[in-house]
């Protein structure tokens, strides 16, 4: 471990260059089985840096169920990848004792990496990092090779729920007959299939060789699905991808895009997802998380009403949802909404406490979860004789949509699908999709400052509590802008104070982000070059 360099777990694990990250990965190893041990279950070990760029690497634990890594644990992951080599042992020794870890128990890592490619040679030993640490402590590991982060949780949560066996063939075979068991129920009805292709960036990672497999199971006659940076020859992330596409808002390099297509952009794990597509102006028109989002949940609560089933269902979102989407779902579709903090972890709690909660970051990452009693209900609804034909039919169909979703954590390939299904369904067009409601202009932005740390938000990040000085100055920048918004945070994963703001124009919404930047910039000890755009 290099002196004086100090990493922290954040939002989605360790992430940073990957050249010298070969300790980190070593001491998750070593986590990673003691907390197999603690559990009596197999513990997941992803190797990733998500949508980060390619010179970067990043690792992640996976918990039982194929949940984030409990949030208890994050700290000890922190203190343990922050001591010397000295102390590494009294640091190991301390988790065992707090935790009460009997050593003795047997511990099983299932452990996936999303590159391995030749020519990128930091992921090879760092993965043989997490091999060597897990071995450490007697572990043994089963080495699934390359899977998207999703596949992996998917995984996970089979064997430990007793599916020894599964596999990434498993996985495919999954969602391929899900999905095709709704198509079947949909299309039967219908005299107008939409049969035009969907075109997926990959982001030049590891989805592409994985979407492929699993649109081969479908069938190229159930779904058309066309792979844009398969990695052949584009770098990973590089100009290209879900946060590329959703933050530039443009198409990815070298796309040539045609009015109305669909088009979507996977992350380099694919765990996000988000649409795109052009108007007849060729205007670039962006179907984000909270697009996504706004789909399913309206797919569910029609099906559930139509099936009239009373469950509570909400939507969960983040202080990044658009405004509009916000008011969309509110006002205009009576559904339930709760904001929390950025990061899965946050999102994924709250949906728990639905029935069925949707939850999407409007960068992409989303899923749903259900809990097994109303997914129980909604199955014995289908089969009901005291329902008439068409609450039954619309049971069906919202359990065969369930069917389709990665319950354990969002991923873009089930995502997709999901997508793909209630289009067809409803007989929709990507026009009709976007139209539900129009987003209100917005622009993201960051800020270098000396220490982010200073900058303590609370209200789900929607407002500064330190340094006092800032929220008053943001709140009055914002009330000179009809429609406007702002809110700065700490990033969890870059050492940078990122800025949104939204308004009526884009112009509007540009100038508040940088009015808003500069104020941060000022009150919260901004270094370098003031943010001027
Ligand atoms: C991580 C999080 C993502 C969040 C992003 C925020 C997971 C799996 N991923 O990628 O949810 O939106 O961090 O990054 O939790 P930031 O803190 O740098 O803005
Ligand atoms: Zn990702």
């Amino acid at each position: 471990k290099p002196d004086n360099v100090r990493v922290s777990y954040g939002t989605a694990g360790f992430r940073g260059n990957a050249s010298g990250m070969e300790y980190v990965f070593f001491r998750m190893g070593m986590l990673a089985a003691l907390r197999s041990k603690l559990k009596e279950a197999a513990i997941g070990v992803m190797v990733t840096a998500s949508h980060n760029p390619e010179h970067d690497n990043g690792v992640k634990l996976i918990d039982p169920q194929g949940e984030m890594l409990a949030q208890s644990w994050e700290s000890l992951a922190t203190a343990l990848a922050n001591v010397t080599n000295d102390q590494l042992i009294e640091q190991l020794k301390q988790i065992i004792d707090s935790q009460k870890i009997p050593l003795s128990n047997t511990s099983f890592i299932k452990f996936a990496s999303v590159v391995g490619r030749a020519n990128w040679p930091s992921s090879l030993s760092l993965s043989r990092a997490v091999l060597d640490g897990a071995s450490a402590f007697g572990a043994t590991c089963h080495d699934h090779g390359l899977l998207t982060t999703p596949q992996l949780h998917y995984i996970l949560a089979c064997y430990n729920g007793g599916d020894i066996k599964v596999d990434e063939e498993h996985y495919y075979q999954n969602y391929a007959s899900a999905f095709k068991a709704l198509l079947n129920v949909v299309s039967l009805c219908k005299l107008n299939p939409v049969t035009s292709p969907v075109t997926v960036d990959c982001a030049n990672g590891v989805g592409a060789a994985k979407l492929t497999k699993l649109a081969e199971r479908i069938g190229a006659n159930i779904i058309d699905i066309v792979v844009y940076n398969d990695g052949q020859s584009g770098k990973l992330n590089e100009n290209c991808g879900a946060d590329y596409v959703k933050v530039q808002q443009r198409a990815p390099a070298g796309l040539n895009m045609e009015p109305f297509h669909r088009y979507a952009s996977f992350d380099g794990d694919a765990d996000r997802l988000i649409y795109y597509t052009l108007d007849s102006d060729c205007n670039f028109i962006l179907l984000d998380g909270d697009k996504i989002a706004a789909l399913f949940a309206t797919y569910i609560r029609d099906n559930l009403k139509k099936a009239s089933i009373n469950l509570r269902l909400g939507i969960i979102q983040t202080a990044y949802a658009n405004g509009n989407s916000t008011n969309f779902l509110i006002n205009q579709q009576n559904i339930e909404i709760a904001c929390t903090p950025t990061g899965v972890k946050y999102l994924h709690e709250k949906a728990l406490t639905f029935d069925i909660g949707v939850y999407f970051e409007a960068n992409g990452h989303g899923t749903i979860t259900v809990n097994q009693e109303c997914k129980n209900k909604i199955s014995a609804a289908a089969f009901d004789p005291n329902k008439s034909a068409e609450e039954r039919f619309a049971a069906k169909k919202l359990k065969l949509f369930l069917d389709i979703i990665n319950q354990t954590v969002g991923d873009a390939m089930c995502d997709l699908l999901a997508v793909e299904a209630i289009l067809q369904d409803k007989n929709w067009s990507v026009k009709e999709w976007y139209r539900i409601y129009t987003e209100l202009p917005n622009r993201q932005a960051k800020v270098q400052v000396a220490d982010r740390r200073i900058i303590e938000t609370g209200d789900a990040e929607r407002k500064v509590i330190l340094p006092s000085m800032l929220q008053p100055a943001i709140d009055e920048l914002v009330r000179k802008y009809p429609s406007g918004r702002s809110f700065v945070r700490p990033s969890g994963t870059e050492d940078v104070v990122r800025v949104y703001a939204e308004a009526n124009t884009q112009e509007n919404a540009d100038d508040l982000a940088q009015q808003v930047s500069l104020a941060v910039y000022n009150i919260g000890g901004g270094v370098g070059k003031k943010p001027l755009f």
